[in-house]
């Protein structure tokens, strides 16, 4: 049995819930509220000291941070793992590359954009900027998923997991998703695969973080 501690709404989130509920691993979900500054509470950096959500903590105990690295031990032994080295490698390239070419501009560019528009006010140069750097990211994407059904090889798995996270909420960021027909139809061909729920089914069987002990 995992537990997950998550907030309903982050694509790094969504990403090993997505993976538990497609493997139907049995699984906890506690949610954090970021905007209350709950990931950043003694009781939360009791449990992960760098702050911040996603964390996976195992059934023994072991606590994951990094929502790319948390897909390795979910998928493990499943059908949705890269076979050998190599494979194992690129999925590796495309799980950094997603953190450096699309993550920190898709995100912040649909958190203060969309999410919450109040803390986006007076951050117009910011936004344009993660936009146009998330558009960059996504053209390499796009160029990638030329005449591919699936990130790698012929199986769905980590790595489109990975990738799906934030890349199927970029029109939330706004950025103009009309440029990248490969990626709309992936995006469209993941949302098919076995078990697949949405990020909204996140909400549904959440334990309130501060239900789940004592107060700080
Ligand atoms: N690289 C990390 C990023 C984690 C991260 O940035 N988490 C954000 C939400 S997506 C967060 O918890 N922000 C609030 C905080 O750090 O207090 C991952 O992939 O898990």
């Amino acid at each position: 049995m995992y537990t997950l501690y998550a907030t309903p709404g982050p694509g790094n989130c969504f990403k090993p819930f997505l993976a538990l509920r497609q493997l139907g691993l049995g699984m906890r979900m506690i949610s954090v509220d970021v905007l209350a500054g709950e990931a950043r509470a003694p009781r939360f950096l009791a449990l992960k000291p760098v702050g911040g959500v996603p964390l996976l903590v195992t059934a023994d105990g072991t606590g994951l941070s990094g929502s790319n690295a948390m897909l390795w031990p979910v998928g493990e032994g499943s059908g949705l793992m890269p076979q050998d080295a190599l494979a194992r490698a690129q999925s590796l390239q495309w799980m950094f590359f997603e953190q450096m070419k699309l993550e920190p501009h898709i995100s912040p560019a649909r958190f203060f954009g969309r999410l919450v528009p109040e803390r986006g006010r007076g951050r117009e140069a910011e936004m344009a900027a993660w936009r146009a750097r998330g558009a960059a990211g996504l053209a390499l994407l796009e160029a990638h998923l030329r005449g591919r059904d699936v990130m790698l090889g012929d199986c769905y798995g980590i790595t489109d997991i990975a990738i799906f996270g934030y890349v199927h909420v970029a029109e939330e960021a706004e950025i103009d998703m009309r440029p990248f027909p490969a990626i709309r139809s992936w995006i469209h061909r993941v949302q098919q695969t076995p078990g697949f729920v949405p990020l909204s089914a996140m909400g549904e069987a959440a334990i309130p973080f501060a239900c789940k002990a004592g107060a700080d």
